[in-house]
């Protein structure tokens, strides 16, 4: 029997070998970011893998997909429970972009401290909103509805095996093989003839509209790996003559705890497609709309904490606002180093960012009462504290990367009222709930205390 975290293992490895073999700069990607996480670690030792082993990290994977669809949205959430990924965390990109980005968006990852450590994989999975008028008219919504109903994009088959992982959170060896197969089959890019007029009628909306309603099926459209110093990164990667985009997106780089999520990304590159002209002859076209994207994580933060990047990221926009010309890197390093504690310590005990605790294996035992409270246990040695990696992603650096990739603005009529979806409506959708990533992250800190707790109270007896 394969279990599901085999399986997942498994699907973001082969997924890997597909798109490496379709997106040959990917490969690139790979290979300099498991150099930069080679020389990071010797460089910093055991430090290096403060937010996860090295095993974890050189596998980690991030994937992007887009459905048209609520009801292909629920067939993704079926395939993704197979590998025991929820879907995580609602992102209104409609709203984070300055121009159009007709999608809403969750993460399907696993959820579980033991099950991430195993394998983090996960995938940002965006919705298309035909029912929002700032994007689409009441006539070519129904066009778009009605060639989005005509199209099938998983296989019967691969729905019935991804049911049964799910149902038994393993499948039989032959089984699994079968649902792998199937199930990176579905996320190829397919070699079918895009309707030209049809693809560029939605282009004139949206880029993203057109990769995701102008073909008749669906495709990986990135995959990201983890590196452990992505300023590195982007350097050697330019050296190579690769063009990145402008920016490293997130938190910037200065002396404190990395937090949140860096990423930074190289351009879409053309790549043949076959396109069948209005009067029906099929001709070599190419779209840009698949790229590389790479990224570093750093600590998950509390509401508070996000409030606060929310806050310095403003800060910085108004800054740079002011002053056209700006250094926005240098900018943001100054405003962190101002707002934001520079410890792993002061972090935890202003509540800004999540932590697990154990006990201080080390800690002489001279027959002291333990005091109570997280911070002074901290404070006297009792225990110790472990950092929560940032899981998710962030709305404004996906919008980010989104628009920094696709050619074309497309197009908004914002005296339109936009449609309401909203994280209820998206657990409708896929038929299960949407799960809140600070209740995760929460959850996982309170269950510590608790065992620390527990621990501490058994020795002092
Ligand atoms: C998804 C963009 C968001 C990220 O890393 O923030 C994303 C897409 O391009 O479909 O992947
Ligand atoms: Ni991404």
């Amino acid at each position: 029997m394969i279990s599901q975290w085999q399986l997942r293992a498994a699907f973001a490895a082969r997924l890997s070998d597909m798109y490496g073999r379709e997106v040959p700069a990917y490969t690139t990607l790979v290979d300099v970011s498991r150099q930069v996480n080679e020389d990071v670690l010797r460089a910093r030792g055991a430090d290096a893998e403060r937010l996860g082993s090295v095993g974890r990290v050189t596998a980690e994977r991030h994937g992007a997909i887009r459905v048209g669809t609520p009801g292909e949205l629920a067939q993704v959430a079926r395939i993704f429970g197979a590998l025991g990924m929820h879907p995580v965390g609602f992102y209104d990109l409609r709203e984070a972009a300055a121009s159009a980005v007709p999608v809403v968006s969750t993460a399907f990852r696993p959820v579980d401290g033991a099950e991430l450590a195993r394998n983090p994989f996960r995938v940002f999975t965006s919705l298309l909103t035909p029912a929002d008028p700032r994007f689409f008219d009441a006539d070519l919504r129904a066009r778009l509805e009605t060639f989005l109903a005509g199209r099938e994009l998983f296989p019967p088959e691969l729905l019935a095996l991804a049911d049964r992982a799910e149902a038994e959170r393993a499948l039989p060896d032959a089984d699994a093989e079968r649902f792998l197969h199937l199930a990176v089959s579905a996320f190829e890019l397919s070699p079918e003839p895009v309707d030209q007029a049809w693809y560029a009628t939605l282009e004139r909306v949206s880029a993203v509209a057109a990769d995701i309603g102008g073909v008749r099926s669906t495709h990986i459209n990135h995959l990201t790996p983890r590196v452990l110093d992505i300023d590195e990164l982007y350097r050697r990667m330019a050296d190579r003559g690769i063009e990145m985009i402008d920016t490293i997106q997130g938190p910037p780089n200065w002396q404190g705890p990395d937090l949140l999520l860096r990423q930074t990304s190289f351009r879409a590159l053309a790549e043949p497609r076959a396109m069948r002209t209005p009067d029906g002859t099929v001709t070599n076209g190419a779209l840009r709309v698949r790229f590389g994207e790479v990224e570093a994580r750093g600590i998950a933060v509390t509401p508070d904490g996000r409030a606060l990047y929310d806050r310095l990221l403003d800060l910085v926009d108004r800054q740079a606002a002011r002053h056209p010309g700006l250094d926005r890197a240098a900018c943001a390093r100054t405003v962190w180093a101002e707002h934001v504690p520079a410890t792993e310590q002061e972090l935890a005990a202003q509540g800004l960012a999540y932590f697990t605790y154990r006990v201080a294996a080390d800690r002489p035992r001279d027959g002291r009462r333990p005091p109570t409270g997280v911070a002074e246990l901290l404070r006297q040695g009792w225990i110790r504290a472990d950092p929560l990696v940032y899981e998710d992603f962030l709305p404004r650096s996906a919008a980010g990367i989104f628009q920094s990739n696709l050619s074309g603005e497309g197009s908004r009529n914002n005296e339109q009222e936009g449609a309401a979806y909203d994280s209820a409506w998206l657990s409708g959708a896929l038929g299960r709930d949407v799960l809140d990533p600070y209740a995760l992250y929460e959850r996982q800190q309170n269950r510590s205390i608790a065992h620390v707790a527990r621990e501490l109270a058994l020795d002092g007896e």
